[in-house]
């Protein structure tokens, strides 16, 4: 907003001109604080812009991320991820494999309990993704999917870490498993 201030300022200064000198003078008086006037409308941007500026900074991020299997093996490829902390991650898993029929899935854990999440899910079951139904340990998780197939969703980044990825069909945890970088931003 502008201060009363600055416009009597204005029609102070354009009948101090337009007093003593010609008529274009006193135009060049009025360009010049019209000029004044818009630099101070500028000025009163500045602070909104700012606060604009830091909310998309404070914006979630999309991040795109694509993993495999390693074609038949029990792998995945890559076996590191790495998204910013807040991030929407849109993950695309691919199952490579051509001959085996052996299905995967792509399961985020907490820090040191991939054992833990493989037991329950083995006692779950393959009807429910080998995955124990609302396991706390678990962050994210795809369905099983079998040779061919891929599968896409989405989740958000938890809070800065390293947090392993792991296939919950028995058996595969072992090698089939990777760590995802969640980084500061
Ligand atoms: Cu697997």
């Amino acid at each position: 907003m502008l201060p009363d201030t600055s416009a009597k300022d204005l029609t102070m200064t354009f009948q101090r001109h337009s007093t003593r000198s010609n008529a274009s003078a006193a135009r060049r008086a009025v360009a010049v604080s019209l000029c004044c006037l818009g630099l101070l409308a500028l000025a009163g941007c500045d602070k909104p812009k700012e606060e604009q500026k830091e909310a998309a900074k404070e914006a979630p991020k999309e991040v795109t991320l694509t993993i495999e299997s390693d074609g038949d093996f029990p792998y995945f490829v890559p076996n590191e991820l790495a998204a910013p902390t807040g991030a929407r991650v849109k993950l695309t898993f691919h199952h490579a494999g051509e001959i085996l029929t052996q299905s995967h899935n792509w399961v985020l854990v907490k820090p040191g309990t991939m054992e833990a999440v493989e037991t329950a899910g083995i006692a779950a079951g393959e009807a429910n993704n080998w995955l124990q139904k609302d396991d706390p340990n678990v962050l994210a998780a795809t369905p099983l999917i079998g040779k061919g197939a891929h599968v896409t969703f989405e989740f958000i980044a938890p809070a800065p870490g390293d947090y392993p990825f792991m296939c919950t069909t028995p058996g595969h945890g072992e090698d089939m498993h990777g760590i995802l970088h969640v980084t500061e931003n």
